[in-house]
């Protein structure tokens, strides 16, 4: 049956088709459940689908960073680089979704609106913009932790008569900026990819720096084929041993304290990482992001490269970052960023000396000087972890609001249920440690947790399942424990959410780590769905 001719009820509904919604369709037809997901997007893919800016790419191996569930996909697929660029990945949700015959149960271009609980017939509605709704016992939220793009509130921005691209939702129909003059804010890990290609293309670009970022050469390079076939040989035994790490990523972690090892010894091991690429440069000692004094060894090492590379030491200084501990905000992955900055066609500008006043018919004003622009390019970041689901109207039990809800930040248990809302889910929701992982394996681990769940359900008959105010408010107190032991609460990122104007200030993923997280699920499951209130029918009378 193709999605265009099934009826609006379903068991479950999933709400987003990027790699945790396509996940969660394949488990939950081996649940035996009818299903349907909802996709704002005309494709597969999720936040691959939108970030199409030139540069994008992933920063976790390729081999590392796809579906670790067949192993039949995981041998048959092949990346052709270290690191993917996005096509690449856009192709593979694309290939998994042939596979697996998920395209006749995604319904593509419907924006879910709202989310209504219906109590008396516990069952979900969900509304899209075009006017349809749909039934379901069942919802899963896999909307994705940085899908709501955000873009800044500069005066004027809508007078521009240049085009303005955003990173986050960059056109699918190609885009010619060749000769143009450019204009780009923001140098997160976005920036920091597309800047060095809008360089390439540009007349000139114009680079509007309010933070500096830290920044690790990616040494991106093509698929060494014996690398590959080492992964290949014993896939699952990596994937199992990548669990064991916190990130979910197989690397070299190292166990002593910065502090404890010499001078010389610290700076080879950081000579050595910084040769080898990539963001597993932080992982060098176990307390760079505990103490600060730790920290700033590694932080000043990358300081020190970022002047060896920038030729004008003013420059370079403006872009080596001191208003926050490395890896508190997320490290970023770059090829030729720095260097980028040597090119004659290439201004930076300081906003912090030159604050940004207004973009006008022509182009941006900072301090007081005009600079004109054809094109405007916004790699301002993401509301994220929340920020897909608040643009969701959602309505729980007796009229509960999530955005009241969440007013003051978002609760859940273990960032899977939110109480109030029985029978909703949450992949990578708040409160997992979702976007400090490769989020794919965060994604899987969700979604088989959810599945075993739903198969529980399922045997028992039962009608509901819902967090416990109780278990929920134990978990949060966890998770706001775990952050104020690390260094991340020392950045103003949009890990806390304060890139949001007015969005409540909490440090929303879980640090605790993959394996940590992983077994508090496993043992909450095990004895019998701990924290939750499960409601099963029986002759006539529910029971709890
Ligand atoms: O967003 P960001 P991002 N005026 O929020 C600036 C993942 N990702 O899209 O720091 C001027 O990090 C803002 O400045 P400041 C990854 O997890 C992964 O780059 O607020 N500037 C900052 O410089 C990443 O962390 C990959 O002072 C303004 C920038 O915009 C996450 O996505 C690739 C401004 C936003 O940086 C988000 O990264 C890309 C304003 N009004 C993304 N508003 C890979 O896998 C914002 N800024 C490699």
């Amino acid at each position: 049956m193709s999605a265009a001719s099934v009826t609006g009820k379903f068991d479950i509904i999933i709400v987003g088709a990027g790699f945790a919604g396509m996940y969660m369709l394949y488990k939950a037809r081996e649940v035996g459940l009818s299903a349907l997901v909802l996709e704002t997007a005309g494709g597969v893919g999720g936040t691959w689908f939108w970030n199409r800016y030139p540069g994008a790419r992933c920063d976790v191996e390729s081999m590392q960073y796809s579906y670790s569930f067949c192993e039949e996909l995981q041998q048959e697929w092949q990346w052709s680089e270290r690191y993917a660029s996005q096509p690449e990945i856009l192709n593979y949700a694309n290939h998994v979704a042939h596979k697996f015959n998920l395209f006749r149960d995604i319904r593509f271009n419907s924006r879910v609106s709202s989310a209504i609980f219906h109590e008396g017939e516990r069952v979900w509605q969900l509304s899209t913009d075009d006017g349809e709704h749909y039934y379901a016992k069942w919802c899963v939220m896999a909307t994705g932790c940085l899908s709501a793009a955000q873009r800044p509130n500069i005066p004027g921005l809508g007078t521009f008569k240049g085009e303005i691209y955003h990173t986050g939702n960059w056109p699918r129909q190609p885009i010619d900026l060749a000769g143009r003059n450019i204009g780009a804010i923001g140098t997160g890990s976005s920036g920091i990819q597309v800047i060095p290609e809008l360089a390439k293309l540009a007349k000139h670009l114009y680079v509007f720096q309010r933070t500096p970022n830290f920044s690790i050469p990616a040494r991106n390079q093509p698929m060494d084929s014996a690398y590959e076939a080492e992964w290949k040989q014993s896939y699952a035994e990596r994937r199992t041993a990548a669990r064991k790490m916190p990130a979910g990523i197989l690397s070299h972690i190292g166990t002593n304290s910065a502090l404890a090892v010499s001078p010389e010894d610290r700076l080879a091991e950081y000579e050595r990482r910084w040769a080898a690429g990539g963001t597993g440069f932080t992982a060098a000692y176990s307390d760079l992001l505990k103490y600060e004094d730790a920290n700033s060894t590694a932080a000043e090492f990358v300081r020190k490269k970022i002047r060896e590379v920038v030729t004008d030491p003013a420059v370079a200084n403006l872009l080596a970052p001191v208003n926050h501990p490395i890896g508190s905000k997320r490290i970023c992955a770059d090829t030729d960023y720095f260097a980028t900055f040597n090119r004659q066609n290439v201004t930076l500008v300081d906003l912090r000396a030159n604050p940004l006043q207004e973009v006008s018919e022509h182009g941006l004003t900072a301090g007081t000087q005009l600079y004109e622009l054809d094109t405007l390019v916004l790699a301002t970041g993401f509301d994220a972890i929340t920020g897909a689901l608040s643009k969701i109207d959602m309505v729980g039990r007796q009229a509960l609001s999530l955005k009241e809800k969440w007013q003051n930040g978002p609760n859940t248990y273990l960032g899977l249920m939110t109480s109030g809302f029985p029978n909703l889910f949450i992949v990578t929701g708040p409160g997992s440690p979702s976007v400090l992982t490769n989020v794919i394996v965060a994604i899987e681990d969700n979604v088989k947790w959810i599945a075993d769940c739903l198969a529980y359900l399922k045997t028992r008959g039962a009608e509901t399942i819902e967090a416990t105010a109780s278990a929920e408010e134990g978990w949060m107190e966890h998770v706001g424990q775990a952050a104020e032991g690390t260094l991340y609460i020392k950045a103003k990122s949009w890990y806390l959410g304060v890139n949001v104007p007015g969005k409540p200030v909490v440090f929303m993923p879980y640090v605790g780590g993959v394996p940590t997280y992983q077994k508090i699920c496993e043992e909450v499951a095990a004895d019998g769905y701990r924290g939750f209130t499960i409601e099963v029918h029986t002759e006539g009378l529910r029971t709890r």
